[in-house]
């Protein structure tokens, strides 16, 4: 069955075609590339790498970056329904196509010289490299100020010491973007493309994860790496740099959390209509139908609350604490909406014949990546009051 998205509040009517057909467009090459194969690649932990030039074919990396580039140049809300789409086929290939575009080409357009940026994003664009974005670190997550990684200057360039966690596409990139305190200018944190094959640098994969299971994740280790001075991102600073591309990144997941949450509610309520118990379909029982109710509401609230965001960062008005409110809801919203379905498809929910529990698996991840709840509950509660209570 083709799907027909999820809009009770005709919010279709506040795209424009062009939003639409990107929409449409990403929603067909789900339908078939990713929906017939997801299930597969979960099991096995398999990232489906192969569908990585088609992603780039279609503009989906760095798709608001400009077309001189090599990047699609659309607008924000197009971006997030591009989200969307992807994570209604999976949270890890969403995060794929985030990693890619918002936190590797985004801070290569910013912060990058523009040889670097002739460099890699047209290659990034095309899905013919790969990148990952080293931030995190086994003892520093939600505090990244804190980070142990050392950039030192040599006489080319840079020495760089430490390690990061959890990194998203790591084993498989052909770029790392990471972030380290640089000893010889006041500890200031900047960022560095450290390139696949630099002596001292290895990437080797966290197994063994109950989520995100169709996503690349590892560790990156850097033993006396020699970075050429050319690597350095020129126009990088503190700790503002990585929490920009952030930013970026937190905006795409609002929407992604959306179409996770349209997958679970989808599948839900035809499940419901065809399951026969008590000699009824089982979305007759009040019980159901408040389920679905809550859902649906819950649903397009997080619908308006991403496209007035959207429409916002086009304006380029969109605060870091709007940001946090919309990946915090959405996020908590679809991982609800997950729970809530999965009752209702009773023990064929936990199966793979369905898509629920998978989503719900993922989200578990994404509820915490990219800031976890309570950091943006903490980053909400600190624009409100103006008191931080992070410290
Ligand atoms: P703080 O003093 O608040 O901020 C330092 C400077 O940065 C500015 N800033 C931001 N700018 C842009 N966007 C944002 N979201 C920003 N947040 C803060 C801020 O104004 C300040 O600027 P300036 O000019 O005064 O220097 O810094 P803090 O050390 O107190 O930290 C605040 C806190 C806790 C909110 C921050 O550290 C944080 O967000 N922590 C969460 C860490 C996090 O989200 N990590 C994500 C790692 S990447 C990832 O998970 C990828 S998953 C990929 C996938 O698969 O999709
Ligand atoms: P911690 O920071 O140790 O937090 C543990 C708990 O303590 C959480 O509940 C948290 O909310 C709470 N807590 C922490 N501080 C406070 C506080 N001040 N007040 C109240 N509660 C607090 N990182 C990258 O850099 N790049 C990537 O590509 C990337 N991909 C990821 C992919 C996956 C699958 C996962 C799981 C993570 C990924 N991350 C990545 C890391 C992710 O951003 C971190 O896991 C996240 O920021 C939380 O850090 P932590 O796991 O160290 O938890």
């Amino acid at each position: 069955m083709k799907f027909k998205g999820v809009d009770f509040y005709n919010i279709d009517s506040l795209l424009t075609d062009e939003e639409k057909l990107t929409r449409d467009t990403v929603r067909e090459f789900v339908e078939t590339r990713i929906v017939p194969i997801i299930e597969d690649c979960y099991e096995k932990c398999r990232f489906p790498i192969e569908l990585v030039k088609e992603m780039g074919e279609l503009g989906l990396l760095g798709p608001t970056l400009p077309a001189e580039y090599g990047c699609a140049g659309l607008g924000q809300v197009a971006y997030g329904l591009v989200s969307q789409e992807l994570e209604r086929g999976d949270s890890g290939i969403r995060s794929f196509a985030s990693v890619q575009g918002s936190l590797v080409m985004y801070p290569i357009y910013t912060f990058g010289s523009e040889e670097q940026r002739r460099k890699w994003l047209p290659q990034l664009a095309k899905g013919e490299k790969i990148g990952c974005f080293g931030l995190t670190e086994p003892d520093f997550g939600s505090n990244p100020a804190g980070m142990l990684t050392r950039a030192k200057r040599t006489r080319n360039g840079w020495l760089l010491n430490g390690s990061k966690a959890w990194i998203t596409n790591g084993t498989i990139a052909d770029v790392a973007v990471v972030w380290a305190k640089c000893e010889d200018e006041g500890n200031q944190i900047r960022g560095f493309l450290v390139e696949k094959g630099t002596k001292g640098f290895s990437a080797p994969e966290i197994h063994r994860k109950h989520s995100l299971r169709a996503s690349v994740t590892s560790e990156l280790i850097f033993e006396d790496c020699e970075i050429p001075e050319e690597n350095i991102l020129p126009g990088s600073g503190g700790l503002k740099s990585p929490l920009m591309c952030l930013s970026q990144a937190r905006y795409g997941i609002a929407w992604g959390a959306i179409g996770a949450a349209m997958a679970c509610y989808t599948t839900a309520l035809e499940y419901a209509l065809g399951r026969i118990q008590f000699d009824r379909p089982i979305a007759s029982f009040q019980l159901q139908q408040a389920k679905f109710a809550d859902m649906i509401t819950e649903i397009t609230k997080a619908q308006l609350l991403a496209l007035q965001l959207g429409r916002l960062k086009e304006q380029g008005k969109a605060t870091p604490a709007q940001i946090s409110m919309a990946k915090r809801n959405n996020v908590a919203m679809a991982l609800e909406v997950a729970r809530t379905s999965r009752t209702i498809l009773g023990g064929n929910g936990i199966t793979a014949d369905y898509p629920i529990m998978r989503h719900m698996n993922n989200l578990e991840s994404v509820y915490t990546y990219e800031g976890t709840h309570d950091i943006h509950t903490l980053i909400i509660g600190a624009e409100v009051t103006g008191i931080q209570a992070f410290r």
